[in-house]
């Protein structure tokens, strides 16, 4: 075995990757990201002296924060990145040990290696199957530690608009000092994550503030998916920072710039409308770039995941940014006090390509985030109670690459004509170009935005609940059929936990790092299931046509 990892849900064989990754990530590539996720422990455990202390934490939260969602499946391929920010820690660790004078430290925190031999050396020896032998214990830590992963990658996007919140990087250090413990219990691991889907709540909502203080709310949008005659930048990612600063970089250049799969919702808020050259969205989800990125000929910048290792005919006008990277991509620089990234190389870079080819024309309508559809209540409280709408189906998360996951697409085709997909996610794009139709001027499928935005869908749940003066969430006319791929749909599953929804189903299979106890556990206390055939599962939800 040369390396292990089963993260997301294309975890090879449904077990884990251990030769490479289905992502495209090499064994030295898994295992230094292994190195940093142990560094940032050492970090935790440190920086939670430090707090006790009273000392300024700023510095170690953003690490923990950058660090963990560079550990994100499809983030970061960069191995000489992923050693540059373990020398971080280490240096991190350093200052924090002086700061604090705390002896008595574990391994993770002590640990140096000198050179990058040593680290990949040390990242054989530290690996989640070394460390931890009880298999309940290692699927419960794990599935804390995702949690984290997913909480930190909202948390960055609202750092980098500057919205914080002290009590979410504190529980980050809890779990992940929790992970570090030898003799923690099942029930104290539960407990975590379960304090996990509220922080998840908190870190959803945080940034929900960060997005819709800076963009205004989402609003009902038409999104164009033709292309113009002009060169063109392709934005793929969540960052919405980024996206700004690239817009105004862009302007009066001759350069268009286009969204990509999760940064598609960008459109939905009213500050991205001024934009006049930006023109719309190209393509469909992640996993189809290695098609869509040859054709829309122009560079494409990533500011997050989800990154596909890339086929000869693009890799020269791929960039990256923030905790993304992969080898041989130019990566631009952080932002310094503040200060707005400069983009001027990629938009040098597009002036000398030609315009992207049409792959697709027409429009999708998006921007059903919570204050949209609050303004449309009246409406949808009607529909519901005339029975021109009998059920919401929310199909939120991921979209991946396996066939299997036709079943969305099957399943939306399939719906009878008075249901409603409420979506978030690029799970989306499995069924949000179909002809669906709408329901009394109600489109069929109302995309509230990107997988964070899924706390839009919560938010819009609770407020049904409370128009039709139900007890409980459950006894809304809600079926959640929601897709996952990687840990940010972790953070969501673990939010929605949180807010009492029970009965979800998961799909296409359920994570590999959930021990047969572990995943008892969760379908006895939550009804948590799995997915089977659209006919099957309609009928034992009771979607009828
Ligand atoms: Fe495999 Fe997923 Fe881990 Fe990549 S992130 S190595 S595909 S389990
Ligand atoms: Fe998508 Fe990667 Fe999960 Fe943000 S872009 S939802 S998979």
């Amino acid at each position: 075995m040369s390396m292990f990892c089963y993260q997301c849900q294309e975890a090879s064989k449904g077990t884990g990757c251990s030769i490479k990754g289905v992502c495209g990530k090499t064994p030295d590539v898994a295992n230094l990201q292994d190195l940093l996720l142990y560094t940032a422990k050492g970090v935790a455990f440190l920086s939670q002296i430090a707090d006790e202390k009273g000392l300024d934490s700023t510095k170690a939260d953003k690490y923990l924060l950058d660090s963990l969602f560079i550990t994100i499946t499809n983030a970061n391929f960069d191995q000489q990145a992923i050693e540059a920010k373990i020398k971080d820690g280490y240096a991190l660790l350093d200052e924090l040990k002086a700061a604090t004078g705390a002896t008595d430290l574990p391994d993770c925190a002590t640990y140096r290696a000198a050179t990058s031999g040593e680290m990949l050396q040390k990242s054989l020896l530290i690996g989640i199957l070394s460390i931890e032998k009880n298999e309940d214990i290692r699927s419960l830590k794990e599935l804390l530690t995702y949690g984290v992963k997913g909480m930190a990658a909202y948390g960055e996007h609202a750092w980098n608009l500057n919205e914080k919140q002290d009590s979410i990087y504190k529980f980050l250090k809890k779990a992940l000092v929790a992970t570090l413990s030898k003799d923690i219990t099942a029930d104290e691991l539960v407990g975590l994550v379960l304090e996990c889907g509220k922080n998840g709540v908190d870190v959803m909502a945080l940034l929900d503030k960060a997005n819709t203080g800076r963009f205004g709310n989402p609003e009902i949008t038409s999104v164009n998916l033709g292309v113009r005659n002009n060169p063109a930048i392709l934005v793929s990612g969540h960052d919405l920072r980024d996206l700004e600063e690239l817009l105004d970089q862009t302007q009066g250049t001759g350069v268009d710039v286009y969204t990509h799969s999760e940064m598609l919702p960008a459109h939905y808020y009213p500050k991205f409308k001024k934009y006049e050259n930006f023109v719309g969205n190209y393509g469909s989800a992640w996993w189809k770039q290695t098609e869509e990125f040859k054709t829309f000929n122009g560079p494409i910048l990533f500011t997050t995941n989800c990154i596909v290792p890339p086929k000869d005919d693009y890799k020269d006008r791929v960039y990256t940014t923030g905790a993304s990277g992969f080898e041989g991509f130019p990566h631009i620089s952080d932002r310094v006090n503040d200060q707005p990234k400069d983009f001027s190389t990629i938009i040098e870079h597009a002036k000398k390509l030609p315009a992207p080819i049409e792959i697709e024309t027409g429009e999708i309508v998006g921007g059903f985030a919570h204050n949209q559809v609050l303004q449309l209540a009246d409406k949808v409280v009607d529909a519901v109670k005339s029975g021109a709408i009998k059920k919401f189906i929310v199909m939120a998360g991921c979209d991946g690459r396996m066939n299997d996951r036709n079943y969305y697409t099957d399943f939306a085709n399939e719906l009878p004509q008075d249901s409603v997909i409420l979506t978030a996610g690029c799970a989306k794009y499995r069924y949000n170009k179909l002809p669906l139709g709408d329901i009394g001027g109600i489109p069929r499928v109302l995309d509230a935005g990107q997988c964070n935005d899924s706390y839009s869908l919560a938010v819009t749940a609770l407020k049904l609940k409370e128009v039709f003066e139900l007890e409980d969430i459950n006894d809304l006319p809600i079926v959640y059929n929601i897709a996952w791929y990687e840990q940010k749909a972790v953070i969501v599953l673990l939010a929605l936990l949180h807010l009492g929804v029970k009965n979800i189903n998961l799909g296409p299979t359920l994570p590999a790092f959930l021990s047969p106890n572990v995943a008892k556990i969760l379908i006895e206390t939550f009804n948590i299931g799995g997915i089977s055939s659209v006919k099957e599962d309609m009928q034992k939800w009771g979607i009828t046509a």
